[in-house]
């Protein structure tokens, strides 16, 4: 994967989004500019079984429209019947170096939080690193205390070239000081979801990274 392919990085599970049809909001992101995609089903509302998989593929399929990778998080059996670009795990999914043998040679996140964490996913071949929350976030229940750039910025200093997306609370007003500490892209669900004019909040990101 190209650094540059984490510019804007849009999550979403049909859990984000109110009163609109998640795909159109998926295929109005595609045509405004994302750069990746998350399939992230969760929560509640998250849908099971065959409705679940028969969402993912057709997230996958408009993906594949526009030419942008597909990225699932933490269910690798799904990543691999659906031969998907990628995986995204965090630090409670599995640990790294399972998963690293079992998807082969797809793109590989995970969520980062110290050093510690940091070096054992490069150690275990993490293709990008996931950090944050940078800001306070209401979209994942779970999410730790916002951490702000320090953490980012300290893991920018120590892998200059490593595929960086932040991710947490960011929005169009606070994007700059994160691309700023050294993100390659910002990883966002709710200011797209909740966008009134997607084309508008895209490229109002893109503007802003560096
Ligand atoms: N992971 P929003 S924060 C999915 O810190 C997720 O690892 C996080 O959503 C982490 O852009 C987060 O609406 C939610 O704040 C991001």
């Amino acid at each position: 994967m190209k650094r540059s392919d984490l510019q804007l990085y849009f999550i979403m599970g049909t859990a984000n989004v109110k009163n609109r049809q998640p795909l159109e909001i998926l295929e109005s992101a595609l045509q405004a500019g994302i750069t990746m995609f998350q399939f992230r089903e969760k929560g509640q509302q998250a849908l099971t079984n065959e409705h679940y998989e028969q969402f993912a593929r057709q997230c996958q399929n408009l993906c594949r429209k526009y030419n942008v990778p597909f990225i699932v998080n933490d269910d690798i059996d799904l990543a691999l019947k659906l031969k998907a670009d990628g995986l995204h795990i965090g630090q409670d999914d599995h640990p790294i170096s399972l998963v690293r043998q079992k998807i082969g040679q797809m793109i590989l996140g995970v969520s980062v939080h110290t050093a510690t964490e940091l070096q054992v996913a490069l150690t275990y071949g993490a293709d990008y690193v996931g950090i944050g929350p940078i800001y306070a976030t209401t979209s994942k229940s779970d999410a730790k205390p916002p951490s702000g750039t320090k953490f980012l910025q300290q893991a920018r200093n120590m892998y200059p070239q490593l595929p960086i997306v932040a991710i947490g609370g960011i929005d169009c007003d606070n994007a700059l000081a994160v691309f700023k500490a050294g993100a390659d892209g910002v990883a966002v669900i709710s200011v797209i979801c909740e966008s009134n004019d997607i084309q508008k909040t895209v490229s109002t990101f893109k503007s802003l990274s560096l």
